[in-house]
């Protein structure tokens, strides 16, 4: 697995830098340069001063040492936000009292993903659906797609469960076989099994799973046979032939063409075969032909005509990842297309511009939706999906580096405004679990803008389900690899803690979604999402880890909108963007690297990072 030594969180790179700076300052350091400071002659009073002062140095340099030292000590040993956050946090953290072990932690994460497992191994293997309550399964179609084995491969490999992934990898090899006459969704299947499957490989080196993912990528490319080139929503894998929805005027959803991307262009740079990658590369090509404005796209296509169909535009469900895959195809390459920075760049503008705003009383800041278009009405309504932006902004701004080392570099002001949309987002995300009885968010919130009321967001009846999704989660692994600010694991954790209250089934059966998060019991729905073990778990054992060595470094790779990690790589011969847009926006950043006002951040931090009452 891709390992790379980490660095440390801010506040100890900053003590860090405190002390090398102060070390290197002693009176050697303002001395003139060499030539000039031959000793010819000796000058003992001046040399015993000297002498003196070279003890002091040399003590301060020790106890300065040793409090480093410890510093660093208690904080790899004690990660409590409240001691962490205090001035001596790392020094005083260790304390018994606040000792919080993040092993401790991670096991317990790796416990729930073993349960979950179990109860499927007992009471569904092989089956694409399990309810865990029923202790029952069945597949979709004729015979199994590996839904659950394929999209948990990479979470074994993680979690180091060597058994179980040789169990699941026997099951992919003798009985995964997608030559069934059955429609399955396009964006589901490649974001899933392909992505599954690829990452699979990517972190094992096991072939077999390449050659699952060629076959099955050979069966979903007759999706993209379309009059546009915009595949249908659906793809039957005996015939390889793309179906129009049959709903929706046959429409296929925005985030649906465009989160194939990552999958068949790693495909591509894997086999070396270029056609995934000039399918997958027109579809944004015919996106971006339509010059949405500002960059925010309608949530429906037609794979006919090319053409947005309606008005809706939404980060929500089928709107969302198609901004993250704007910005993590520019990752996947290195930086070396900027053609989707551009259109990253140009829609993240437009999503501050028309989609965010706070609610009332705590200044949430949330992104809300424009059903009619920009000339409708604003619509206060947010999907938990949409949470997986408090990451994405973040991850923009820093393309994965920590911000401290990030903020070194060129660094202007719209990276800083994006970074802190990211933090902002990510705590109103926290607050949507926070906020309620049960500790886990409904699927969808409605914010509150109206001064006189006192809630922030409410929620309706038929939005208060929980399915274990993964997107706050996920923000909040972002946010702790960039920042390394403990409030972002700490916050994980009651996160988990609420799962394993009200998601835990009795018995050995797993875990379940649930009903009615706004009260403090809620009721079993009798389903395990695949994406519970594929994501929510995978970045909460990530959230948690304290590895010498980081796993799975940002600046190395990029996870799939599934969570599956795919190395970053180079364009080569081989490849390269076969498209330039038709008026390239050019948005105006700074030609100097800004200064950040370290005391407007500090106030920020503080006031991202503090729960709300309620
Ligand atoms: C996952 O399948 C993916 O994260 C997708 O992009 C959105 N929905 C689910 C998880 O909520």
């Amino acid at each position: 697995m891709p390992n790379k030594v980490p660095d440390f969180s801010s506040a100890v790179r900053d003590a860090e830098n405190k002390f090398w700076e102060a070390a290197k300052a002693t009176p050697s350091d303002q001395e003139l340069p060499l030539y000039k400071d031959k000793p010819y002659g000796v000058d003992f009073k001046h040399a015993e001063k000297s002498r003196k002062r070279r003890k002091l140095v040399v003590l301060g340099f020790v106890v300065a040492l040793l409090f480093f030292v410890l510093y660093s000590f208690g904080r790899s040993q004690s990660d409590t936000p409240d001691a962490e956050n205090s001035v001596f946090g790392g020094l005083f953290g260790s304390s018994s009292k606040n000792k919080v072990s993040w092993k401790k932690r991670q096991d317990a994460v790796k416990e729930s993903f073993l349960r979950s497992w179990g109860g499927y191994e007992k009471y569904a293997w092989g089956k694409d659906v399990y309810k865990p309550v029923s202790k029952t399964g069945h597949n979709m179609g004729p015979k199994p797609l590996g839904w659950i084995i394929v999209d948990s491969l990479d979470t074994l490999k993680i979690m180091g469960l060597d058994e179980e992934l040789e169990r699941a990898r026997d099951w992919v090899k003798n009985d995964l076989n997608y030559d069934m006459d059955y429609e399955v969704n396009t964006f589901e299947t490649t974001i899933r099994m392909l992505g599954g499957l690829l990452s699979a490989h990517y972190l094992t080196g096991d072939d077999l799973y390449l050659d699952r993912a060629t076959d099955l990528a050979n069966r979903i490319i007759g999706a993209f046979d379309s009059e546009s080139g915009l595949p249908y929503a659906s793809v039957n894998l005996h015939t390889s032939k793309g179906i129009k929805s049959h709903t929706d005027r046959g429409a296929s959803s925005t985030a649906e063409v465009s989160t194939l991307q990552l999958e068949f262009k790693y495909l591509s740079k894997l086999t070396g075969e270029p056609l995934y990658w000039e399918k997958v590369e027109k579809v944004m090509e015919v996106l971006d032909s339509n010059r949405p404005r500002d960059g925010l796209v309608p949530i429906y296509v037609n794979p006919d005509t090319g053409k947005y169909q309606g008005q809706n535009i939404r980060l929500g469900s089928r709107g969302d990842s198609y901004y993250e895959y704007l910005l993590k195809q520019y990752l996947q390459t290195n930086d070396q297309e900027p053609v989707y920075k551009a259109m990253y760049d140009e829609a993240m503008e437009g999503v501050k511009v028309h989609l965010v705003q706070q609610s009332e009383p705590n200044k949430l800041t949330f992104i809300g939706e424009l059903p009619d278009g920009f000339s409708g009405e604003f619509s206060n309504k947010m999907d938990h999906l949409v949470c997986f932006a408090g990451g994405m902004f973040a991850l923009g701004a820093t393309e994965g580096l920590p911000i401290d080392a990030a903020r070194r570099n060129h660094w202007t002001s719209t990276q800083e405004n994006d970074f802190r949309m990211g933090l902002e987002l990510t705590r109103t995300c926290y607050e949507m679990y926070a906020q309620m009885p049960s500790g886990l968010s409904p699927e969808i919130v409605h914010f509150n803008t109206d001064p006189s009321k006192m809630r922030d967001f409410t929620v309706k009846r038929n939005d208060c389900h929980n399915l274990q999704r993964p997107e706050t989660v996920e923000s909040l692994f972002v946010l702790w690899r960039i920042t390394g600010n403990p409030i972002y694991r700490q916050w994980g954790w009651e996160i988990f803690e609420a799962f394993e209250k009200h998601t835990r089934l009795p018995g050995d059966a797993g875990y379940d979604s649930v009903n009615h998060v706004q009260t403090e019991t809620p009721t079993n729905r009798d389903n395990m999402e695949s994406f519970w073990l594929a994501e929510t778990l995978k970045y909460l054992y990530l959230l948690f880890d304290d590895s010498k060595e980081e796993v799975l470094p940002l600046t190395d790779v990029v996870f799939n909108t599934e969570a599956h990690p795919f190395p970053k790589f180079s364009l080569g011969s081989v490849f390269k963007t076969g498209w330039t847009r038709e008026s390239a926006s050019n948005p105006v950043d700074e030609p100097h690297k800004v200064k950040v006002d370290e005391a407007e951040v500090e106030k920020i931090v503080e006031r991202v990072t503090k729960k709300v009452t309620v």
